[in-house]
């Protein structure tokens, strides 16, 4: 079988009103904490773009089952719970709880292709158990979505859509067939990096503006691990995000 592997930078950037499987990278740091957050045990997790329609949602949920999570800037909004930080969802915090969570760009990859027949959320850290829960679908068409930053490329996005690539290619016998150009430059970008994510994560844009914002040190750290948990966010009603 083939698999066609497709990348995307940005959620403008999709065409697609519905693609067969779409899986959306925000490496800093919403996928990462999306990843962390169901590894703790948050029940669900669901995502806005608007803050508006996500406190209205919200306000219809008991207060104690729920947390509200957000970012604007790299800072945590004002009211809410938390920020976006994966370090902050800790199990005390979010064991048994739905997150309602909207970010500056992660949430809104997740909001575009919501209609995808399978969506899942990746990070590097649930590389591998993403990876292989797409391959056990047996479809051939499968679209990477990139966060970036409001519009522009994003240079950790693409070092996971590129390690994501490698991994498939090296673990697979199907035929992993690169379809578009962003993919071969993320591939390559992969081969460049490998050796020292970390590094590559406080080399991009987004990585250099939370050093100036504080000490994002340990989220660094947390956020470059590679295939550390093995969690598949799979999203089971619109907009809703789950462990399965
Ligand atoms: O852009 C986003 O969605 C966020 O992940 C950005 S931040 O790392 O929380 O600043």
């Amino acid at each position: 079988m083939t698999v066609n592997l497709s990348y995307y930078h940005v959620a403008a950037d999709v065409l697609e009103k519905k693609p067969q499987v779409a899986i959306v990278i925000d490496v800093l740091r919403a996928t990462t904490t999306i990843s962390w957050a169901l590894t703790n045990g948050a029940d669900s997790i669901q995502v806005f773009a608007d803050l508006s329609l996500l406190k209205d949602q919200a306000d219809m949920w008991e207060s104690e089952k729920k947390l509200m999570l957000g970012e604007r800037g790299g800072k945590k909004i004002e009211g809410f719970d938390l920020g976006n930080s994966p370090l902050s969802v800790t199990k005390d915090l979010v064991a048994g709880k739905r997150l309602f969570m909207s970010t500056t760009n992660g949430t809104k990859s997740l909001q575009k292709v919501q209609n995808a027949d399978f969506l899942y959320s990746m990070a590097l850290t649930n590389r591998k158990a993403v990876a292989d829960r797409v391959m056990t679908l047996n479809i051939s068409e499968v679209l990477i979505l990139g966060s970036g930053w409001e519009g522009s490329y994003s240079l950790e996005d693409s070092l996971a859509a590129g390690a994501l690539a490698d991994y498939l290619i090296n673990n697979y016998t199907s035929k992993i067939n690169i379809v578009n150009d962003e993919l071969n430059a993320a591939l390559a970008l992969w081969h460049y990096w490998k050796g020292d994510i970390l590094k590559c994560l406080k080399t991009s844009t987004h990585g250099k503006r939370l050093t100036r914002l504080g000490n994002y040190e340990d989220d660094f750290r947390c956020c470059s691990q590679l295939d550390y948990l093995n969690i598949v966010p799979t999203q089971v009603e619109k907009g809703v995000i789950r462990a399965s």
